[in-house]
């Protein structure tokens, strides 16, 4: 049953101008009103269910689901094999996302429910949840972004990070890069002094200014060659109070923009 042909169409319009970058050259495989059962097959394609307690398989390739009317129905999608998507019409705040224990991730959308089985990304107006990243590396990446940066990674940039810590670089090292990077520059100065730099920290991760012992602690190992600026970034970056400020966007999904 996995590979039974859906009712495929061309496409000839997108219903909503902002799935259409989403769905590329994919055939829109669409639903009605009423509770639709659809299987796809083994070729990348797009699924528009509309209302109705709907049940799509996608089979293989890399799939698109359009969910854009928020309505009460509970809709299940499997992605299957290959790389697949829900593009759902809302922003991040009007969603409840819940990544369970077997993979699975619930979300919940006003009255409705979406129950998403082997979908990798949930794609949101203002962002997107990514499914296939976890472990320990995944959530170092994550926040040295947030330690260095002050800011959500983008998709691009933390799937980069996060390979470069899988491949088993020492984390120091990477911290190094994030303190010797680009955009670390741009905000930061290219040389700042220690106090400078450790007040930079503090405001990133704990939000507030250092108290004196703790600026003279952290300036004082760098200016005395104990630990270099990278070195003191992963501390910051694996503190308790870091993982306590990232863990909403790390613990269902990893939330990139
Ligand atoms: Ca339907
Ligand atoms: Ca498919
Ligand atoms: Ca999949």
């Amino acid at each position: 049953m996995e590979d039974e042909p859906g009712a495929t169409r061309p496409l000839v319009s997108a219903s909503f101008m902002f799935t259409e970058g989403i769905i590329g050259d994919r055939p829109l495989i669409e639903g009605t009103d009423g509770a639709d059962g659809v299987f796809g097959t083994a070729a990348d394609e797009a699924f528009e269910m509309f209302g109705g307690d709907d049940v799509v398989r996608a089979g293989g390739g890399d799939d698109v689901f359009l969910d854009a009317e928020l309505d009460a129905a509970t809709d299940r999608y499997d992605g299957g094999p290959g790389s697949d998507l829900l593009r759902l019409d809302a922003r991040r705040a009007e969603v409840l996302v819940d990544l369970g224990e077997d993979g699975g991730v619930t979300v919940a959308r006003g009255a409705g429910t979406d129950l998403l089985t082997s979908v990798e990304t949930l794609a949101l107006d203002d962002g997107r949840y990514l499914f296939d990243e976890s472990g320990p590396q995944a959530g170092l990446a994550y926040r040295l972004y947030a330690a260095a940066f002050a800011r959500t990674p983008d998709e691009d940039g933390f799937r980069f990070w996060t390979d470069v810590l899988e491949e088993g670089t020492n984390p120091a090292n990477v911290a190094d890069r994030f303190a010797t990077s680009d955009e670390f520059f741009q905000r930061y100065g290219t040389d700042p002094n220690p106090q400078g730099y450790v007040t930079t920290l503090y405001i990133n991760v704990l939000d507030r200014l250092p108290d004196g012992a703790g600026l003279r602690y952290w300036s004082g190992l760098i200016d005395g060659g104990t630990l270099d600026r990278g070195d003191v970034l992963l501390s910051f970056a694996q503190s308790v109070e870091n993982r306590e400020n990232t863990a909403a966007d790390t613990e269902d999904g990893f939330w990139v923009v």
